[in-house]
């Protein structure tokens, strides 16, 4: 029986054979839509669908109807059917319009990367927010293919279509449209409230005295291991795609003897459906609150430079471009040629070297971390009393100290306060000079 596509959402089981499609227009985007199609081949690969057989098809403007010509989608019709292909998986956007004349014309499912991003996060999301966040992001995704899925189910019920069944289909399509929607509101008030939750537990967390350091990058690129090798953290590693949906937040103790909180996250991807960064936000904004990010970047992989632009991208959007950057190459072990070292080196003249597994280099990323705190630091002169030891305390951890003195009165501080810190020392700031 074929699936319909409908069928690929509710159980990705159901279809098992994929044929991917990559397109591209000029010669020299070949060998990067190359290893995107490649990459397209591990996201469905996480999915459980098999391989079996793809095609890069170069164009010279999108087809507005199938987005290659006629002829050609034809082809790859047929090559897809002959390969025993249940669904062809496009690594380009797919309009609404465009996936269903395919699906039409080629009698499969027809989906594109978004979908299978979408539907990865999906079946990796564990807590109630992550997989609050995913549902909006799909149910957004879908609202505007209602058509295809009602098609779909039209013709599983073995109905012939013809205008009378197009008929009761456009009514049902509104009523299915107005669900949707319905759906999206009540998501919406859901997740909300299990926001104003982390909220609370994030306010908590800011009145710890520690200044934060996010990791982010692409995903599979060993942030999770990372924070596992600096912190024992315990986190989820693994040779999967999207294995971390939810932040986790580590301590850790830095060479100048200051503490730091890590924030692990959810990984980037090229053409990362705007839906879910929209619905990441909240997750994401530990990235906001930081006080510096960390990049870690998979130095092993020939689209490194590629996935480091879309990191960027993507902090972009989320409007922490600007925010200091420490870049991790990661995976050092599987790089052993010195010429490939070299060219790391004068393109990343910045990033620190390391293996999150075997542990290398992490002893100079403890220290260079220490050293972002302090670039990003401000001094300031501190008075507390001394029924105040615990705000003593606080001030020790969270900022690094230059010059101490006990007197009758209480403690006299000058320190360099971390960004994070600045509102809370601000307030213990000594008015008078003397
Ligand atoms: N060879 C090698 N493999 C590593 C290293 N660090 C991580 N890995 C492997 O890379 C894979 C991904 O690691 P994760 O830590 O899960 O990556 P992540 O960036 O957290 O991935 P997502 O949460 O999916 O975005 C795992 O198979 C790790 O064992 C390293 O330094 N060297
Ligand atoms: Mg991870």
């Amino acid at each position: 029986m074929k699936n319909g596509a409908a069928l690929v959402k509710e159980d990705p089981t159901r279809v098992e054979r994929g044929f991917l499609v990559g397109v591209y227009s000029k010669a020299e985007e070949l060998n990067v839509v190359r290893e995107l199609l490649q990459e397209l081949g591990e996201l469905t690969d996480t999915l459980g669908l098999e391989t079996v057989g793809s095609e890069l098809v170069r164009i010279r403007e999108p087809n507005p109807r199938l987005l290659i010509g006629k002829g050609k989608a034809e082809e790859i019709a047929r090559l897809a059917e002959e390969a025993g292909a249940d669904v062809i998986i496009f690594d380009e956007f797919l309009s609404p319009s465009q996936q269903r004349n395919w699906e039409e014309m080629s009698n499969l499912a027809v989906i594109d990367r978004q979908e299978v991003i979408l539907d990865i996060f999906a079946s990796n999301a564990r807590t109630s927010e992550a997989t609050l966040q995913v549902q909006l992001a799909k149910a957004n995704y879908d609202l505007p293919r209602l058509k295809r899925r009602w098609t779909h189910l039209h013709r599983q019920a073995g109905t012939t279509g013809g205008m009378g069944a197009r008929g009761e289909g456009e009514q049902q399509l509104e009523l299915d449209s107005r669900a949707v929607r319905r759906n999206i509101a009540k998501l919406q008030r859901q997740l909300d409230d299990v926001r104003q939750h982390r909220e609370v537990q994030r306010a908590r967390r800011m009145r710890k005295p520690f200044p934060v350091a996010a990791i982010v990058g692409y995903t599979n690129a060993g942030k999770s291991s990372l924070l596992n090798a600096l912190t024992d953290a315990g986190v989820l590693v693994e040779d999967k795609l999207f294995a971390t949906l939810d932040p986790t937040v580590r301590r850790l103790k830095l060479p100048g003897g200051q503490d730091i909180l890590l924030t692990d996250t959810v990984g980037f991807i090229r053409k990362l459906p705007h839906t879910l960064i929209e619905a990441f936000k909240s997750t994401l904004e530990e990235t906001v609150i930081a006080d510096f990010i960390i990049e870690v970047a998979d130095a092993s992989t020939p689209g490194l430079d590629d996935r480091h632009d879309t990191t960027m991208d993507v902090l972009k959007q989320i409007g922490v471009a600007e925010k200091p950057t420490l870049m991790v190459l990661n995976k050092m072990d599987l790089v052993d040629d010195p010429v490939e070292v070299n060219r790391l080196r004068g393109r990343y003249p910045d990033s620190v070297f390391v293996s999150a597994r075997r542990g290398d280099g992490l002893d100079d990323l403890a220290r260079l971390m220490a050293g972002m705190l302090d670039a990003e630091s401000r001094e300031y002169s501190l008075f507390i009393p001394h029924s105040r030891h615990d705000i003593v305390s606080k001030v020790r951890l969270g900022c690094s100290i230059i010059d101490e003195r006990h007197e009758a009165d209480g403690v006299y501080l000058v320190v360099m306060a971390p960004r994070s810190q600045w509102s809370f020392v601000e307030s213990w700031r000594r008015t008078e000079v003397v």
